[in-house]
């Protein structure tokens, strides 16, 4: 399903005339195929002291009278003035008797107490005469039992006991939420239900459905309802979304195969009505990633604004359709008169929003690239962030800060903030919530305060273990680079003290143990499962990382052959190599110590053996046992390449002929385990000496008329150096 992508990306590098579209292992060079920028820069914010209150989003206002509580162990006496929240107060117990608490909301009760006149804005008051909520609206007065349930869940509420506080707030941006919109297995049933709930607790409001592996949201079923099993489910979502106080959006993605004739147009509506006709009030259509008549700008707004219009005229209950252009991303966007972003500006219906995911396709928000857009669209975008999705880089899961979001904006510049997050669902939560906080209260937004508090929230029973996972499973490696492992020292080995070695250690222990701690104790099964392979490979980095730094000490005490039958043990197998590639953690700091100690320590032994070196520009290739088993001349250049990371198996035997003017060499095999015998030859053939190798490093005294070598028996071979009469 990504073809058309991978078609349009791979055009557009081309089209920017980037110098080469494939690295050399045949995999797509992500750097170039996307160009996101590949600056890494230092997350903002530090983490604070909330004195046992945690509240996200952070309000606007707080109001905290110092030394008073409220008691609602007694429980509450609720005057649910409008009848709208009895099932939305769950965390609450009830007694007629109880503390007095009051539920309201509306555009003349709300100016009275203060509330702005904003949809989502409310009040809430704790005091010695009870708890008191008023909402702008319904949705105002949701977001404020969310507020009373993170206040009653902090610790500062302990024993029942709320501080009297007063608290007035409204959200910064009007659309707030989530866009299933990547690549991939789309999400289940439950973990969507699962997220909704979520979205509802951190006061967001969109939901818009389109993942692009959905084949009834995009090609090539878009024409066609939903089979009957699928249908429930949307229906179920929708309600899910009502429950929440969040607007469900469906979308579709018709672009690859439309034909912009009447036949098309009813297929559009139909789609529409029947999913209407399952509860959905709100679309969208998705022009992304498509290539060939259906990018045509024209055609794309003339039938926007004729459906909008028919739309609403035929139904009183339908929200304004938003759109995603194919000219979604500056990276590619058409900048003059001509293109279609100005097409947009100038003939698209004003009340429908467009989405923009900034200078590239996944990039920070800011308010250069946001004024670029606005001004030929002529309307505050929708941003689309593609944070935290990873289907451009499947072996990476990010849990890293939420930043790169510009905290000067206002809703003039950005009218919301979409998240379009991993495949992985439970594991995208912890970013949903920082993108919730900053959607809601922009110039208040740290960053790194809030992945401290999403990390607590979302596993406080683990949240060490979590946060040691989180901290080092950030980066994206080649795609939207994030900070990893801010708080390691990691170093090469001619420049550590001890304590920088003795912390490094005692992180790899702390990692090695956090699979363990995981699966013993993390209550959301769910997120565990969707971790684990990460978290099994992150234990093995782990080990890694312990045997790497007690090589260092391994090179300084023992004997070169001691030296390299632990090099061989701690090298990564090639099932190791696979698996840890499927599922990588600790990409930016933790791997490259292992390998370039790995490879430093390697560096110093041929140094020790030779006055030859290997040869430095494979570093950067570093793979363990890429095993040579072809001819016997490939077998001889192996053994004499000076990279000991290539192997050969010799099961019989082998001939090498020696370099002239040899007059020793060093045979690096797993000799110790397995038995051959080496004999030295003259240019006749006649065996000048015969003796066993039977340590992995030996060196061979060469006879003075020893032209070859030869090697019979099993044996794996590293590498025969050859060294040269002084
Ligand atoms: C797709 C999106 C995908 C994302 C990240 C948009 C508007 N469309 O390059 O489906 O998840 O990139 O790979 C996209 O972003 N296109």
């Amino acid at each position: 399903m990504m073809n058309h992508k991978k078609l349009l990306t791979a055009f557009i590098a081309t089209a920017l005339a980037c110098n080469h579209l494939y690295s050399q292992d045949n995999n797509f060079n992500l750097n170039t195929q996307r160009s996101e920028s590949q600056n890494v820069f230092k997350i903002p914010g530090k983490a604070l002291d909330h004195r046992g209150l945690i509240i996200n989003p952070t309000p606007h206002s707080l109001r905290k009278q110092e030394g008073v509580t409220l008691n609602i162990s007694g429980g509450i006496s609720l005057k649910d003035k409008k009848g709208k929240f009895s099932n939305d107060l769950p965390f609450l117990s009830f007694n007629k008797k109880g503390v007095k608490m009051s539920i309201d909301f509306g555009e003349k009760t709300a100016a009275r107490q203060g509330v702005r006149n904003i949809s989502g804005a409310y009040s809430l008051t704790i005091d010695e005469k009870g708890i008191r909520i008023i909402g702008y609206d319904e949705k105002g007065a949701f977001h404020a039992i969310q507020t009373l349930r993170e206040i009653i869940n902090s610790p500062v509420s302990a024993n029942s006991n709320l501080p009297c506080l007063s608290i007035n707030d409204y959200p910064d941006l009007p659309y707030r939420g989530v866009v299933e919109g990547f690549y991939g297995t789309p999400w289940s049933h439950k973990v969507r239900l699962s997220l909704i709930d979520l979205y509802g607790q951190y006061k967001m409001n969109y939901y818009l459905y389109g993942p692009k592996d959905d084949p009834y949201h995009s090609c090539p079923n878009w024409r066609l309802p939903y089979p009957e099993k699928e249908a429930a489910n949307i229906k179920e979502l929708v309600e899910a979304c009502n429950r929440n106080r969040v607007d469900f959006v469906w979308a579709i993605h018709p672009g690859q195969d439309i034909r912009w004739n009447e036949e098309d147009y009813k297929n559009l509506m139909n789609k529409f009505n029947h999913m209407y006709d399952l509860g959905v009030r709100a679309f969208a259509i998705f022009f992304d990633d498509i290539s060939g008549e259906g990018t045509n700008p024209l055609k794309q707004t003339e039938w926007l604004n004729r459906l909008n219009k028919e739309l609403s005229e035929s139904k009183s209950d339908i929200s304004p359709l938003i759109v995603c252009p194919t000219d979604y991303t500056k990276l590619w966007a058409n900048p003059t008169p001509q293109g279609s972003l100005v097409t947009y500006g100038n003939t698209l219906d004003s009340a429908i929003n467009v989405f923009w995911t900034g200078d590239y396709v996944c990039s920070d928000l800011t308010k250069a690239t946001m004024n670029w857009v606005n001004s030929r669209i002529k309307r505050p975008a929708l941003y689309w962030w593609n944070f935290p999705v990873t289907d451009y880089a499947r072996h990476i899961i990010m849990q890293g800060p939420t930043y790169g979001l510009d905290t000067t904006l206002t809703s003039k510049d950005v009218c919301g903030l979409i998240s379009n997050p991993m495949e992985h669902g439970e594991a995208s939560k912890l970013a949903l919530y920082s993108i919730a906080d900053y959607s809601w209260n922009i110039a208040a937004y740290n960053p790194l305060d809030s992945w401290e508090r999403g990390l607590a929230s979302m596993a406080p029973e683990v949240r060490e273990a979590y946060r040691t996972f989180a901290i080092h499973s950030c980066d994206t490696e080649k795609g939207y680079r994030r900070i990893e492992s801010w708080e390691t020292k990691t170093f090469r080995i001619n420049n550590y003290t001890e304590a920088d070695y003795k912390a490094l250690f005692n992180e790899f222990k702390k990692i090695e143990k956090v699979p363990a701690e995981m699966e013993a104790k993390c209550t959301n099964k769910a997120l565990l499962a969707e971790l684990r392979p990460w978290l099994v490979e992150f234990g093995k980095l782990g080990i890694r990382g312990q045997n790497a730094l007690r090589l260092i000490e391994i090179y300084k005490k023992c004997s070169p052959a001691e030296f390299w039958n632990s090099y061989l043990d701690f090298q990564m197998s090639p099932e190791e190599i696979q698996t840890y590639k499927a599922h990588r953690s600790g990409t930016m700091k933790l791997q490259p110590f292992y390998e370039n100690t790995m490879y430093d320590l390697l560096c110093n032994f041929y140094k020790g053996l030779t006055d030859m070196q290997p040869d430095t520009s494979r570093q950067a290739q570093y793979t363990a046992h890429s095993v040579i088993i072809a001819t016997d001349t490939l077998k001889a250049r192996a053994a004499f390449d000076h990279n000991p990371h290539t192997t050969f198996a010799n099961n019989g035997t082998l001939l090498f002929t020696l370099p002239e003017g040899s007059n020793q060499c060093v045979v690096i095999s797993n000799a110790k385990s397995s038995t051959a015998i080496l004999k030295q030859l003259s240019t006749k053939g006649k065996v000048l000496s015969e003796e066993p190798l039977n340590t992995s490093v030996q060196t061979i005294r060469l006879a003075k008329d020893a032209v070859k070598i030869e090697i019979q028996g099993n044996i794996i071979l590293h590498e025969i150096v050859p060294l040269q009469r002084k």
